[in-house]
């Protein structure tokens, strides 16, 4: 039997010519791993021989090449490289519309022979119009363990732990049926034993694929809801300086990064959960800097803490960013002084190795006499709470966002700040490449 051969996987590779661009900027221009992939698929050839349908080429060398580039460690913005996923209806639609537009090979006199040539070549095309996608994806997304622990964290706190992987390994096992079931009914076609067995085939062969597909075709959709989310996270360069806002809740942070940075247009809102991360930027002396504002801390373990407060503490684990720590003292926020103490000290011995300013706000609520609430123990009245009470850590710039007093003196010291930052940053990258490449993947505390 003459074998239909690999004309079958020609031309069904979509997008072949945006996937074989370059990275931009990159050293050595290195290719994407898509293209690797794409090579791939175009030199994994299968063919339909005696019924049977074997593969022609085993593993290539592109492929491990692949492989090892995928293994790379990531630097942050992994998340704006995620490949675009298409709707799921989309990709069934257009994989349906392409697979029924496939002829017959030229050549072949005899119908029967023409018709199950026809018929397997449709359902090999529909297989891959739907498999070809969904491999991309899968091989697209990266892996979290190579990520950026920041980006990791994200991952994480924004979507549920193991949430990213679970939707990714169903994607894979999709696509695994969606294979074997093609490659099934185009077999089974091929071997038809008449034109009408083989019509019969082919249509039956193409409602099983498009119900599988189907049956399963919102693991695809809660990709792309994932792809969307992550792509809007914040972005953060590791090589411009970067302050930081961190106190208990409604201190009065959000208030100060409005003030500092250049006015609401530069300031993004980035949904996470039902809150929202701001990302901004600060232009002082004319140099640019990133500011970031952070959700609330409040008193209390680690393991107690919800997905915001752990995002907080992901930022200060993860990114070299200079502190700028708001105090309440005014009895405003809901926070004790007390508690308010309590989890600066952790938090300030916890992460000791950032550059750190405190900040008192609301001076203009600030009452003559300290504020204690009812429900302080009275262990805590030692002498260094009274003092944080009445005027917060030594050296703290006293401010209102109300009166403006003290937000000149505050800029000035934010910028002497960001300049210490930004020669910290200097110093890391003049390192030895190796132990650059540690400081800002793995340990990027500066
Ligand atoms: N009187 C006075 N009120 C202020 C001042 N700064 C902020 N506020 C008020 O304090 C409240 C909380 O301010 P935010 O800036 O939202 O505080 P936050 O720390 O970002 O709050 P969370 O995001 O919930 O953690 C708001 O009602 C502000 O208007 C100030 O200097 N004086
Ligand atoms: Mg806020």
């Amino acid at each position: 039997m003459k074998s239909p051969s690999s004309l079958f996987l020609r031309g069904h590779i979509p997008c072949a010519n945006s996937l074989l661009t370059t990275y931009k900027g990159a050293p050595n221009a290195t290719k994407h791993p898509i293209f690797y992939f794409c090579k791939s698929m175009q030199t994994n050839s299968y063919e339909i021989a005696n019924g049977s349908y074997n593969p022609t080429v085993q593993q290539t060398k592109e492929k491990s090449m692949m492989e090892k580039q995928s293994k790379k460690i990531e630097s942050i913005g992994a998340f704006q490289k995620l490949p675009i996923v298409m709707p799921s209806i989309d990709i069934l639609g257009s994989a349906l519309r392409k697979a029924k537009k496939i002829s017959p090979t030229k050549g072949i006199a005899n119908i029967a022979k023409r018709e199950k040539n026809k018929g397997a070549k449709q359902l090999d095309a529909l297989m891959k119009e739907l498999a070809v996608p969904l491999r991309t994806y899968v091989e697209s997304f990266p892996d979290k363990a190579y990520l950026h622990p920041y980006e990791r964290s994200l991952i994480e706190l924004t979507l549920g732990d193991g949430y990213y992987e679970k939707v990714l390994g169903k994607v894979d096992t999709l696509r695994k049926r969606v294979v074997s079931v093609g490659k099934e009914h185009a077999s089974l076609c091929a071997k038809s034993s008449s034109k009408r067995e083989a019509e019969e085939r082919l249509n039956g062969g193409l409602k099983k694929i498009e119900e599988i597909f189907a049956s399963e075709r919102k693991v695809v959709d809660d990709l792309l809801g994932i792809a969307k989310t992550l792509r809007a996270m914040p972005v953060i360069n590791l090589e411009t300086p970067t302050l930081c806002l961190v106190g208990a809740p409604n201190v009065g942070k959000s208030s100060l990064v409005h003030v500092l940075s250049t006015g609401k247009p530069e300031i993004c809102n980035y949904p996470f959960t039902t809150r929202v991360i701001l990302m901004g930027h600060i232009v002082l002396n004319y140099q640019k800097f990133q500011v970031t504002d952070t959700p609330g801390l409040l008193k209390r373990q680690d393991e107690d803490r919800n997905n915001l407060e752990k995002l907080t503490l992901a930022v200060l684990s993860h990114l070299p960013t200079a502190v700028l720590y708001v105090h309440d003292l005014s009895g405003e926020c809901g926070t004790s002084p007390s508690d308010q103490f309590s989890i600066y000290k952790e938090i300030k011995e916890r992460f000791s190795g950032h550059l750190w300013l405190d900040v008192v706000s609301k001076f203009d609520l600030l009452k003559s006499s300290p504020v204690v609430y009812a429900t302080e123990k009275p262990s805590l009245t030692e002498f260094e709470l009274e003092k944080y009470r009445k005027s917060g850590p030594d050296g703290a710039i006293h401010v209102s966002v109300k009166t403006q007093q003290g937000l000149n003196e505050l800029k000035k010291k934010v910028h002497e700040l960001l300049s210490l930052q930004m020669a910290k940053i200097k110093d890391t990258m003049e390192q030895p490449t190796e132990v650059k490449g540690t400081t800002q993947s793995v340990t990027p505390n500066l």
